[in-house]
């Protein structure tokens, strides 16, 4: 995708991942991006999502729309999180396939390794254990675009890939209550708290689970630089993005309470749950390619607080 003029189209380019893809092609000079709201075009709609495509022929489609939540979204909403992402991802890839994108880039997420898989994550323990409970049925939904974006390769010789992301953070991060993930959740709950003068902070779980954090440019500049230089020939079947750094969820607390400037004390409630236990990625491939995470937690925690600020 060396040339700046293709026709690019970023599906979910109002969420965290695809406002961020348009950003970084916008700012690497690409200055023919396509993009549809939600109104304008519904991606679970096959007929509407097929005539999109035989109308405008995007060349380089990124696929980071999806039905996304927090772990109480997902362990809530079973049947949207995999009808809603199947849809969504069988319509883009066919229609790509269909009328001829020359490539293809496919988000998913970390949580389709397996709940006790070694740490950390390499690609090849997909499919090598049980699912984690509270999001299963989004991660059976991200493995099966995965297959579809290998099974065009083998069958078709398709040029389409799949990056798996660890947990992302960033602007237009969705900042619901209770359906967010955690990072988003406890920017708005700290921030409300010190505006309150409220005395506590209630965070969920016990505070042990281990996540990775990468903020949603780098995410980005990962996009494109896979979809600049490496092809489903060398990529394999998918690829890991991240920082390679993990924190306890109660470490993560103490960085937003900071970057907040909230006072006061965190409770954590047990009856909520905790999730995997532990996800960090194995970034070795993609550093190997020449890839490298520009952000720190600290950096890119003090950019969403003030996108969050924007906000309200
Ligand atoms: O961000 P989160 O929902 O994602 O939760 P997962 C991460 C950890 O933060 C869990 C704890 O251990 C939560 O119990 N946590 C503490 C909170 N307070 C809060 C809070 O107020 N809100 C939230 N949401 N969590 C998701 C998957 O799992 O990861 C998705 O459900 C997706 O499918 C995403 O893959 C990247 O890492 O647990």
């Amino acid at each position: 995708m060396r040339d700046k003029s293709k026709k690019i189209f970023v599906a979910g380019h109002k969420g965290l991942v695809g406002s961020a893809i348009v950003k970084v092609c916008k700012d690497n000079g690409y200055s023919n991006i396509l993009t549809r709201t939600r109104e304008e075009l519904n991606l679970t709609n096959a007929s509407a999502v097929e005539e999109f495509f035989k109308k405008e022929r995007p060349q380089y489609v990124f696929i980071a729309a999806a039905k996304v939540g927090g772990i109480h979204a997902n362990s809530t909403y079973p049947v949207q999180f995999l009808l809603d992402n199947l849809k969504i991802e069988c319509n883009l890839i066919e229609s790509s396939a269909k009328y001829e994108a020359e490539k293809v880039l496919f988000l998913g997420s970390s949580c389709i390794y397996p709940r006790l898989a070694p740490q950390p994550l390499k690609e090849e323990y997909l499919l090598t254990g049980l699912l984690e409970p509270t999001n299963e049925a989004y991660a059976i939904s991200k493995i099966a675009g995965i297959k579809l974006c290998r099974a065009y390769y083998r069958q078709y010789g398709k040029n389409f890939i799949s990056v798996m992301p660890c947990n992302l953070y960033g602007p237009n991060d969705n900042y619901h209550p209770t359906e967010s993930h955690v990072l988003p959740a406890l920017i708005r709950r700290f921030h409300f708290a010190k505006l309150n003068n409220d005395k506590e902070v209630v965070v969920w779980g016990t505070g042990k689970p281990l996540r990775e954090f990468l903020y949603s440019l780098d995410c980005a500049e990962a996009c494109l630089f896979l979809m600049e230089n490496c092809d489903a020939s060398e990529i394999g079947e998918f690829i890991n993005i991240g920082s390679g750094r993990e924190y306890p969820i109660a470490s993560l607390v103490e960085y937003v309470k900071k970057t907040v400037g909230y006072q006061g004390n965190i409770v954590f409630d047990h009856t909520k749950p905790d999730g995997t236990p532990r996800k960090v990625m194995d970034i070795s491939r993609i550093t190997a390619l020449g890839w490298r995470p520009k952000f720190s937690l600290e950096d890119g925690l003090a950019l969403a607080y003030e996108d969050f600020l924007k906000k309200m």
